[in-house]
């Protein structure tokens, strides 16, 4: 049985969800939205066009984390922090961090509607460039506001085009200093994340809720095998020095070494394959790919990390190749606090619903805000488990459940003002 007097607006929420999808580079039901694309630009525009409507005042940082303050009755005191973000990988789905910004805007307009008021303020932060797609880094925007990724590193990121993400961001309409955007620790009371799980637990156990205690240590890196190339028809199979099957002998390795080890439940993925020059009659010169290696066990993201490096170089060795082994972040583990996993389990509990504990696999914004302040997350069941494709799905009283116990959460954080 719930004990709260919030309305959520669920019809006019889904709607708001269905509008922000079509705003892709790709056809529906999938979405790609990448880090300052007309796509993305187009979709932050609604974005503060809905926040307008609502009566709130909002502003953007040098990089386009966008920040949407809902003031409390003492200003002085630091403001509570939800958000999450709106950039999509290729072909993802249509909730993948947008069920945490736009459920956010959510909470805090069926807040208002009750007539809470604030002690402290809540501000919305929707953060830039969740996704490493474009710049192949994940959370630039969080990690540049917990002053992880500084203006110097911000400024040696290149896309595959070779675009600078300086010039990318200034040309997207984002100037200012980016020395300016890191946040001090205690800037923020707390940051709660509401997000998709992306995973099958709460489905499988058939609970509405889950209360995260923590997310996996994961890290990215690109292997860079090289050879000699040629002709496909003129060169014997003995003369060459092929990189592709050593990149195929690689990863074979990778995945065969996370389905065996024996905590049972590491991850690593090659996502990403580029051969030069990629002409069928051509024996390739180079071959560049991704791994993505996670778990909660920074010693066994560790492990495999180091395992793949030998691996890389003793196969380039037997094959005569030179090889480049490059980690572009390795993250770690992050554990929420007590404090937080307690709001959010007395608001499932006031929601009237029930809740999971459990760790996140997929990595968020909150990994980095939590540098700078207490958090915690609260995940909303993945229809099959599925994220990162067209197919994902969240219901829209999952939604709504999700949205209702954000709601509670930020009411508990900000406390409520004395006088009306
Ligand atoms: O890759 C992740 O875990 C996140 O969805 N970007
Ligand atoms: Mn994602
Ligand atoms: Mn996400």
């Amino acid at each position: 049985m719930n004990t709260h007097p919030l309305s959520i607006n669920l019809d006019r929420l889904m709607d708001e969800i269905e509008t922000l999808s079509h705003f892709s580079d790709a056809p529906p039901p999938a979405v790609t939205r990448i880090l300052y694309s007309e796509a993305d630009l187009a979709a932050r525009t609604f974005l503060r066009q809905l926040v307008d409507e609502a009566g709130l005042d909002w502003r953007t940082d040098a990089i386009g984390n966008t920040f949407i303050r809902w003031p409390g009755a003492e200003p002085d005191l630091p403001p509570v922090a939800t958000g999450s973000h709106i950039d999509a990988v290729p072909f993802a789905g249509k909730y993948d961090g947008v069920v945490g910004v736009l459920g956010a805007l959510e909470a805090v307009r069926s807040l208002r509607a009750a007539g809470f008021r604030p002690r402290r303020g809540v501000e919305i932060v929707m953060l830039t460039a969740e996704e490493p797609t474009r710049f192949g880094l994940g959370c630039v925007g969080s990690r540049a506001l917990a002053g992880v990724t500084g203006p110097e590193a911000l400024v040696a990121l290149r896309d595959a085009t070779g675009l600078a993400f300086d010039d990318v961001r200034r040309s997207a309409g984002f100037s200012g200093e980016l020395a300016g955007v890191a946040l001090n620790p205690g800037h923020y009371r707390a940051f709660v994340e509401l997000h998709v799980e992306q995973g099958p637990e709460l489905e499988r156990a058939a609970v509405p809720i889950g209360v995260v205690t923590g997310i996996a240590a994961s890290t990215t890196a690109f292997v860079t095998f090289q050879g000699d190339g040629g002709h496909a028809g003129t060169v014997l199979m003995s003369l060459r020095r092929d990189p592709l099957p050593a990149a195929c002998e690689l990863a074979l390795a990778v995945e065969a070494a996370a389905r065996t080890h024996p905590a049972g439940d590491a991850v690593a993925t090659v996502g990403i394959v580029e051969v030069h020059p990629g002409a069928s009659n051509s024996i390739p010169s180079q071959v560049r790919f991704s791994i993505d290696v996670r778990n909660q066990d920074m010693q066994v993201r560790d492990q495999l990390l180091q395992h793949f490096q030998t691996m890389a170089e003793e196969i380039a060795a037997r094959r005569q190749l030179e090889q480049r082994f490059q980690v572009v972040n390795s993250d770690h583990a992050l554990r929420c606090d007590p404090q937080i996993i307690e709001a959010v389990t007395g608001a499932v509990v006031a929601a009237g619903l029930r809740y999971k504990l459990l760790v996140s696999r997929a990595y968020h914004d909150t990994v980095f805000m939590g540098q700078i302040c207490p958090v915690g997350m609260i995940f909303i069941p993945s229809r099959g488990g599925y994220s990162h494709r067209p197919e994902e799905y969240s219901s829209p009283e999952e939604i709504g459940n999700g949205v209702t116990v954000l709601a509670l959460t930020l009411a508990e954080l900000a406390g409520r003002a004395a006088s009306p």
